[in-house]
């Protein structure tokens, strides 16, 4: 039986949403506090996964300054209803949903319009399209003001003025009743409308739970099969945990496949984030049935029964060399765009990074630009060049979860002006210094390798071609059971004067990054 490898979209991508128009499959995941925002891609056999664009990629759509990294832009939902595409998301600060808004496209891989606010209270948005053409927007809010169980509400969506119209209706409280029913989807199959839902919270008790009801504004009655697929019990041996959060989709040939977040925990502890995995589902008169044949989300599954569909050509990872005007669309910054920080140098040699004084802990916009870790076992690179001019500079690598929680490794200078690499690591305000190796030429090879121990840093001094390892840090320090959070390990390339205006600039001749062991040459 042929099969394919999940995770579909390894990494941080959480909160799948997906639909398909013809041939094709369309998916958006959350991107926190990243930037650009909601990236979008395609498949055309639900495996191999390109990314489009971004559905938020211009300057000033969004306030994501001051955000904490897990905050931002959550769970996203993409539909296809008359010829255009809609996404629903909401801007989340302080962990809780303020602005949710509706964005549109004639084609997926953009322009998207501006996002327009809806009035509509908590986090993730979904649309459901009717027989009769009417647009339902659902979500969760909480049932008690400040907290509470949680409550799945619903209200039409005019798609003329893109405004909600008519009452709100109040759906389902869930099934197993006191953590979290969300990332509500609605489908209907043979008449019958079911709500699909989150409970559980999105970790180890991560549950997909049902109800169902004869209208789609209900009553809806629980699905007394929920929980519909979960891994809460499945304990410490399983390779996928907190699977939940599901959205569904029809192939032309008539199955149903569901795309879901799971993590892939080591000794408890996870570092990649959420990540996207691919589910078969079977209908039967009861609604969904998830996985019918494992019961489980497995890292190796049948193919899904598209055998002609066209397959995405993913590029491999391969060294950059920042020789493009744009870099490619696995890079973000963090809050904002930092076109005018961090830039492919015009001479085509490199990537110039600017030295500014925000700091890679704070919540403004460092000049910093990150990719996400997907793989367990990796190893990335840069060739760096940076004379600091004052010991507060620095220019490097960062293998970053979030801006209380990171390692650097960096070139700066001692109190004496020699360039030295430094490997440091910040962990809630507590920033400790692992080790240093003096680099006499000023340019270095900054490295780090992980897999299931840990993160080893290594640099090279391009004067003497010298390789120096430095330390490694567990692996359990950049988890996201460790730093709490939404979100996965980021690797990427920045320059801070840590609070001091500066006016030189790093050059990062390449960066590469690859799975699997042994360093790149
Ligand atoms: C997402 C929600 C969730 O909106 O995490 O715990 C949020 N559950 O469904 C961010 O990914």
């Amino acid at each position: 039986m042929p099969t394919f490898r999940n995770p579909v979209l390894p990494g941080c991508h959480p909160d799948p949403s997906i639909c398909r128009v013809g041939a094709d499959f369309y998916l958006v995941t959350s991107s926190f506090a990243y930037y650009p925002a909601l990236p979008v891609f395609h498949s055309g056999d639900l495996v191999h996964w390109r990314q489009l664009t971004h559905v938020l990629n211009r300057p000033g759509q969004l306030p994501l300054q001051g955000l904490d990294v897990s905050d931002g832009v959550w769970a996203p939902t993409i539909r296809h209803h008359d010829g255009r595409f809609y996404v629903v998301s909401t801007l989340a600060v302080n962990r809780r949903g303020s602005l949710t808004f509706v964005v549109t496209a004639d084609d997926p891989a953009g322009p998207w319009s501006d996002p327009v606010p809806l009035e509509a209270e908590g986090i993730d948005p979904s649309l459901f399209f009717d027989d009769d053409g009417r647009c339902w927007l659902t979500a969760c809010r909480d049932a008690v003001a400040g907290g509470g169980p949680g409550e799945l509400w619903m209200r039409e969506l005019d798609l003329d003025r893109l405004k909600l119209v008519g009452p709100t209706h109040v759906l389902w409280h869930g099934a197993l009743r006191g953590a979290w029913v969300e990332a509500p989807h609605l489908y209907k199959r043979d008449g019958v409308y079911h709500l699909i839902a989150a409970e559980g919270g999105t970790e180890r008790n991560h549950s997909v739970t049902a109800a169902r009801s004869d209208t789609v504004t209900g009553p809806y009655v629980t699905d007394p099969r929920s929980p519909l697929l979960t891994h809460r019990h499945r304990g410490p041996d399983e390779p996928v945990h907190n699977v939940g959060h599901v959205d569904l989709v029809d192939t032309p040939d008539g199955e149903t496949w569901a795309v879901t977040l799971g993590v892939r925990p080591i000794a408890g502890t996870h570092t990649l984030g959420r990540e996207v995995f691919l589910v078969p589902v079977t209908w039967t008169a009861h609604g969904p049935v998830f996985a019918p044949e494992t019961g489980s989300v497995r890292l190796t599954e049948r193919l899904p029964g598209l055998a002609s569909a066209r397959q995405e050509e993913v590029a491999a990872a391969s060294r950059v060399h920042f020789d493009e005007p744009v870099l490619g669309l696995e890079w973000n910054s963090l809050r904002g765009p930092v076109t005018d920080l961090v830039r492919p140098a015009a001479d085509g040699g490199g990537l110039e990074i600017e030295v500014t004084p925000e700091p890679l802990s704070s919540t403004g916009v460092p000049a910093f630009v990150g990719r996400r870790q997907q793989h367990v076992r990796f190893h990335a690179q840069a060739r760096i060049s940076f004379s600091a001019a004052h010991p507060s500079e620095e220019a490097g690598l960062t293998v970053f979860q979030n801006q209380d929680h990171h390692a650097t490794l960096a070139l700066t200078v001692d109190e004496g002006g020699s360039t030295q690499a430094v490997l440091t690591i910040r962990e809630t305000g507590t920033t400790t210094r692992l080790a240093t190796a003096p680099l006499p030429s000023g340019e270095a090879i900054l490295a780090v390798e992980g897999d299931e121990a840990g993160y080893a840093f290594r640099v090279q001094d391009l004067g003497t071609d010298r390789w120096t390892d430095l330390a490694a840090v567990e692996r359990s320090f950049f988890s996201t059971e460790r730093a709490g959070g939404f979100v996965g390990v980021y690797l990427g390339l920045y320059a801070t004067g840590n609070g001091r205006a500066g006016s030189g600039r790093a050059r990062v001749r390449w960066f590469d990054y690859r799975p699997g062991r042994g360093a790149a040459t």
